[in-house]
């Protein structure tokens, strides 16, 4: 499962955008907790289900009348202060737990309400800016104190007459999810020494910066710009990098009100509808966040996390069903699963990620919209529906 993790220093709400995320009303095939636990939870990315190209919806959990929800995981970390690579406000710890994520949520609040180790401040006081590229900065350095730490290893294996750089590198980067392409395709755009005691701190930490990068793509989420000067939420949209303003309390308010029947809303809508009587007081705070919505488009909660799995990421789902006219499994389930593998995948990649046995005993796929079998090299879209054809079952 594909997994993204919420970073950001102390108060910039992560905490409130991982109880928004994470407030499924259904238990996920496999995860019956949505919370797997205090930190991990499952979260899911938004997309168009193909039941909207015929006639009836498919009536699965996981989607609501045609907007799909597909599994993530999301993890809450405790907040990173500057220094964090250092162990400061026990740095290490947490940057640790962002060693399983795929793709950072850089959470920073746009409001500037906090300073920068969290404390708060009068909305305002405290330039947003400068709380974008710290934890990139922590994240590249903590890598490089890791890369640091085990460069005796790679020094040992280099004295045998078999030693490939490439190989040895990724076996000490396979733990931070680094893969031997990742490794070489981060040192082609590298110069270094062939011989591992050349290289000196500097080279190391060009490496680990390329393989955070690389590992670790991040999006920043501008968040409470429900409170946010407008200027400050423009300068970081104007940054050079993805930024997706956001007001995760909005967010959660509005999920909460969905649970309760009281608002319809589902996750990515850009707005909502109030369904029943609300006190006075309430109806002026919604109010509020309806025009903070059509401002930035929606809370952006489910922007940002789908900005991770479909952009930084490069993911497509695809649909395997059993019977390719009815798009049902087996029990008669129109579209039950829905799975995120990267661009460029193909059906026996699908055929892997369903099973290792449907994989290994892969024979062909078909097109379930055209009817047509498709090669074993054909690149799977967004939204295609497969039968796949297994000796395995
Ligand atoms: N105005 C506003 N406040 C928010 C928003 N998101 C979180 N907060 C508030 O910011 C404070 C810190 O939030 P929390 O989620 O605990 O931050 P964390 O330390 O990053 O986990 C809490 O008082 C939240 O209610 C938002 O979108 N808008
Ligand atoms: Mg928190």
């Amino acid at each position: 499962m594909i997994s993204i993790a919420l970073a950001g220093k102390p108060n910039a709400g992560k905490s409130t955008f991982y109880t928004a995320a994470t407030m499924a009303e259904v238990d996920v095939a496999n995860y019956p907790f949505t919370t797997i636990d205090a930190n991990r939870g499952v979260s899911h990315a938004r997309t168009d289900c193909p039941c909207l190209d015929r006639e009836a919806r498919c009536g699965n959990e996981n989607c609501h009348d045609g907007k799909r929800y597909v599994p993530i995981e999301l993890l809450d970390v405790a907040g990173l202060v500057p220094g964090a690579h250092e162990g400061k406000g026990l740095g290490n710890q947490f940057l640790d737990e962002l060693t399983n994520a795929d793709a950072i949520l850089n959470v920073v609040d746009a409001a500037g309400e906090t300073d920068a180790e969290g404390e708060p401040v009068d909305v305002g006081d405290h330039d947003p800016l400068e709380d974008v590229d710290f934890i990139e900065e922590e994240m590249d350095l903590w890598l490089a104190g890791i890369v640091d730490r085990n460069w005796e290893s790679v020094e040992r294996k280099s004295r045998s007459p078999d030693f490939d750089m490439d190989e040895a590198l990724s076996d000490m980067l396979t733990g931070f999810g680094a893969t031997q392409a990742d490794v070489t395709a981060c040192l082609r755009e590298l110069e270094y020494s062939d011989d591992p005691i050349a290289w000196d701190d500097e080279d190391r930490e060009a490496l680990a910066r390329l393989i955070r990068q690389r590992t670790k793509p991040i999006v920043v989420v501008a968040n409470k710009v429900d409170l946010a000067p407008e200027e400050n939420v423009e300068r970081l949209l104007d940054l050079d990098k993805p930024v997706i303003p956001a007001t995760a309390q909005g967010e959660l308010a509005l999920r909460r009100g969905a649970d309760r029947g009281a608002i319809d809303y589902d996750p990515g809508d850009e707005t909502f509808e109030i369904l029943q009587e609300v006190p006075d007081e309430q109806r002026q705070l919604l109010d509020a966040l309806r025009d903070t919505m059509a401002e930035w488009g929606g809370t952006g909660v489910q922007a940002a996390l789908n900005y991770a799995v479909y952009d930084l990421l490069d993911q497509i789902t695809a649909y395997p069903v059993q019977d390719a006219s009815k798009w049902t499994d087996g029990q008669g389930n129109v579209l039950p699963d829905a799975h995120l593998l990267h661009r460029g995948s193909t059906p026996v990649d699908l055929a892997f990620q369903i099973h290792s046995d449907i994989g290994e005993g892969y024979l062909h796929a078909v097109d379930a919209r055209s009817g047509r079998d498709v090669g074993e090299d054909y690149e799977l879209d967004e939204g295609d529906v497969i039968k796949i054809v297994s000796t395995a079952k």
